[in-house]
């Protein structure tokens, strides 16, 4: 069976312990690879050789470092097609989604934050004829990247590319559910060049190397996209150590529907936005709330677009929706639903586990689900399920959806759908979210200040955000 290794030091290497975690294919419940049960041993190889390289990389002119990692995203893009089969096996994501969204991704984010380095510019403050006061912007040391299951390589160098960029190297922690891309990256970084030890990869639990990655006293700046209850334990033991901290956490987030919407086009991207990676999208709008005059009409149009999703054998392109993760997800999705119904939440259609004929008997399929009746402040419409159920909500007034939309504890994005444009843009202003989209969902431009409010996080990553975030400002004061 395939063994994934550790990278550490620009070398492919076993966990201390010679222990390893079993990896199973959600598409058909099967252990196919095994993951190193890496220790705090191996965390402290890693950032070692991490702070080594220090020394060098933060010193390597700019340009070099783009070409670097200009080289590093072609040779991930000569292994797509390797990497988006991956992905799917690893995640149980349909073939097709990693193929126009994951694995994309990780070259874009690399040449992004590669060509962005050369563009950047740090302030200059004069003091009438005092002084000048210039800002450097200088790599801050070795950064904790940790990722997670959801978008696996897409996150993983959503983080790195920056980093690196930046002059900072890297000890990154994928997630122990889906660490296949994140091996492949780092034997396409040993065939790219990568200089050795400017970027880690250590697998393993986060319980039992979470602690020691983020607590390491050589690791000042960690960025952690996750569940908000490990984003607030990473936020509790890192406080004391004044560390900078960046965290995307979950989110509720509300998909609003008002009567002027365009109707056809609010109702398939309220099911894209409700179903799409089988709503394991920190994005994914969850809660959806339709204006009284049309709740019945996009009821109907809803159920019959979700009845057209198939769920099915990742690898067919005729799949919308594929396997759950992992079996613990899928029966807490479950449980979920479950809990729903007790709480008098009808179900529209869905709420079943999928089995599949032949050998994916055994995968880890859900149902697209919609549920109506249940009151806004249930805990079903205020905690993340992060599976394929949306909870359908009317309301009558713009200041109505407004408070149901705030009522959650996270602020991660919403969508607002109305031909109205004076509507669309006072109603964005006022929902506690990081982003607001008009009459769209997920679309992304990664020069956009990207993050939650509340308890979906700390911060804000993308574009220059990320190069601020990954440096520290340094004020020298010139006296003329
Ligand atoms: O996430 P974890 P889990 C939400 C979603 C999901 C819930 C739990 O609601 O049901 O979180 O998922 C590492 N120190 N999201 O438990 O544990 C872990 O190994 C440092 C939303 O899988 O937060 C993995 O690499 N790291 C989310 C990463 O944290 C630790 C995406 C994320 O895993 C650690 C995923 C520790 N003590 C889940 N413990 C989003 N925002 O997109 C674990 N980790």
């Amino acid at each position: 069976m395939e063994k994934i290794l550790n990278y550490i030091n620009g070398e492919l290497v076993e966990p201390t312990s010679g222990n390893y975690l079993d990896n199973y294919n959600p598409s058909n419940g099967q252990v196919y690879s095994l993951v190193p049960d890496s220790e705090e041993s191996d965390i402290n190889n890693a950032v070692l050789a991490a702070k080594e390289a220090f020394n060098s990389w933060s010193k390597t002119p700019k340009q070099e470092r783009a070409n670097i990692l200009m080289k590093l995203a072609d040779t991930i893009e000569k292994y797509s097609s390797e990497l988006i089969k991956a992905e799917s096996k690893d995640n149980g994501k349909p073939e097709n989604l990693a193929a126009h969204v994951d694995i994309p991704r990780a070259p874009a984010n690399i040449r992004f934050f590669a060509g962005a380095i050369l563009h950047d510019s740090s302030q200059m403050h004069e003091m009438d004829g005092v002084a000048i006061n210039y800002t450097l912007r200088q790599p801050v040391g070795v950064a904790a990247c940790i990722s997670p299951w959801n978008l696996p390589l897409y996150l993983l160098t959503w983080k790195i590319a920056p980093a690196l960029a930046s002059g900072n190297t890297v000890v990154a922690k994928p997630s122990e559910i889906t660490p296949m891309t994140a091996f492949m990256l780092s034997k396409i970084c040993i065939e790219a060049g990568l200089p050795k030890g400017i970027l880690n990869i250590v697998h393993g639990l986060g319980s039992k190397i979470g602690d020691p990655l983020t607590t390491h006293i050589d690791t000042p700046i960690i960025s952690f996209t996750g569940g908000t209850v490990t984003g607030k334990h990473i936020a509790r033991v890192t406080a004391p150590m004044f560390k900078k901290v960046s965290l995307e956490l979950g989110g509720k987030n509300p998909n609003i529907i008002f009567a002027d919407a365009d109707f056809d086009k609010a109702v398939s991207t309220a099911a894209r936005a409700a179903f799409t990676n089988q709503g394991q999208i920190c994005l994914c709008g969850s809660r959806l709330f339709i204006q009284e005059e049309i709740y019945k009409k996009f009821k109907i149009a809803l159920i019959e677009k979700t009845k057209k999703l198939k769920v099915g054998d990742p690898k067919e392109i005729s799949s919308n929706l594929g396997a759950i993760v992992s079996k613990e997800h899928m029966n807490k999705i479950l449980s979920k639903i479950e809990e729903a119904k007790k709480l008098g939440g009808k179900i529209l259609i869905g709420g079943k586990r999928v089995i599949l004929d032949g050998e994916l008997k055994d995968g880890y399929y859900i149902e697209p689900t919609i549920i109506e009746g249940l009151s806004s402040d249930c805990d079903i419409n205020q905690t993340e399920i992060f599976g394929p159920v949306v909870s359908l909500i009317p309301f009558k007034t713009e200041a109505e959806v407004i408070d149901m939309a705030n009522s959650t504890k996270y602020g991660l994005s919403a969508s607002i759908f109305t031909e109205n444009i004076s509507k669309g843009h006072r109603v964005a202003a006022n929902i506690d979210s990081g982003v607001v989209w008009i009459n769209t969902w997920l679309l992304r431009d990664l020069r956009i200040p990207f993050g939650g409010m509340k308890q979906s996080g700390v911060g804000r990553e993308g574009g220059f955000k990320s190069l601020d975030f990954f440096t520290e400002p340094k004020n020298i004061c010139v006296k003329i």
